[in-house]
């Protein structure tokens, strides 16, 4: 069966994903497209073969035609749309953030959980990356023992002129909080943001950071995120364990040795480093959904505990010092794993 599918939000990563849905391997089309741009959304469905505008996000979760919805709009925009999708007993798969506070996050896992069944998917793409799917792997096979430390490092080659400073953290480094909690299969305890010495190439912003991540069973992160690094785009993460070390390896696929010098290339930005996250995360819930099966992915809570972690962050950087996370009580749909 061919899963047809509404898209509200047709910007960046809004057409990165319909790319991928609409005419691709999976057994998806896209049928309708919502935007706050009607002409934005307009030229986007211009290109595809099915697809309608639709005059709002709404009508397009209400619609007979959507068989399930992409929510990939601006983050403050989420909780309404996912909402309604739960509302209307609809899969939904909403970009990261799953809403952009803990109320919003709450509303929709206290919905969700009286429906009393998973429809609600986060875009968190990294646990789909092959090469972080092998760093699990090592570790849940015991390749390093228990681990002890991990370090990470989260490096943007530059930022759009709308990033500010709380976005290293509500918009960037939300990926580690969810990576590490899947990783090491722990909760985070606590978080420290420090800020060092600011790069002259990030403007105002507070470039780079250094945030420490207590995990519950004791293991500690660090993790750099800078958003101005202009040589690329670079994702590090090693695990140092009792009897060995694992790490990510250089992403690049050739090393090239000439004139004195060996040199591998640095991909541009997160779609090309990590394309084939986003190909295989909606090939699984295309896959998933259309055989009426609940989604696998990163759940609804997981949605809600990343955004916890990250105010918590966000309290440290504005406010200095170690910030204790205090997660609400889990709702009994949501299994302690929710890992892929
Ligand atoms: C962007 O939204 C992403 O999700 C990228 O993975 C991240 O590296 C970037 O900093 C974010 O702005």
């Amino acid at each position: 069966m061919t899963l047809d599918v509404g898209v509200i939000g047709v910007g960046m990563i809004g057409q990165e994903h319909i790319r991928r849905l609409d005419g691709g391997a999976g057994g998806s089309r896209v049928v309708a497209v919502a935007d706050a741009d009607a002409g934005r959304a307009t030229t986007v469905a211009d290109g595809l073969p099915a697809a309608k505008v639709l005059p709002s996000g709404e009508e397009l979760v209400a619609s007979d035609a959507v068989d399930a919805v992409v929510v990939t709009s601006w983050g403050p925009t989420h909780e309404p749309y996912v909402l309604a999708c739960i509302a209307a007993g609809k899969p939904v798969f909403c970009e990261k953030p799953l809403a952009t506070t803990e109320e919003a996050c709450r509303n929709i896992v206290d919905a969700e959980a009286a429906a009393g069944r998973r429809l609600v998917q986060v875009g968190f793409n990294r646990r789909y990356d092959p090469a972080h799917r092998a760093l699990k792997q090592a570790v849940d096979g015991g390749a390093i023992g228990a681990p002890l430390l991990v370090h990470c490092a989260h490096r943007n080659a530059s930022v759009p002129a709308h990033y500010t400073r709380d976005m290293s953290i509500a918009d960037t480094a939300i990926h580690e909080i969810d990576e590490l909690r899947w990783l090491l299969g722990q909760e985070i305890a606590a978080v420290q943001v420090l800020a060092p010495r600011r790069s002259s190439r990030g403007g105002e912003l507070q470039d780079p950071l250094l945030v420490l991540f207590e995990m519950a069973d004791g293991v500690l992160v660090d993790v750099e995120v800078s958003v101005n690094v202009h040589y690329g785009y670079e994702i590090r993460c090693e695990i140092s364990g009792e009897t060995g070390t694992v790490e990510l390896a250089d992403p690049a696929p050739v090393t090239i040795r000439r004139e004195g010098t060996v040199a591998g290339l640095v991909p541009g930005d997160w779609r090309e480093r990590f394309a084939l996250s986003y190909d295989i995360e909606l090939r699984e819930w295309v896959d998933t959904v259309a055989a009426g099966r609940p989604p696998q992915g990163p759940s609804a809570w997981d949605g809600l505990v990343a955004q916890v972690v990250a105010d918590a962050a966000l309290q440290s950087l504005h406010s200095g010092g170690r910030v204790a996370i205090e997660l609400p009580p889990r709702p009994g749909l949501y299994a302690p794993a929710t890992a892929p």
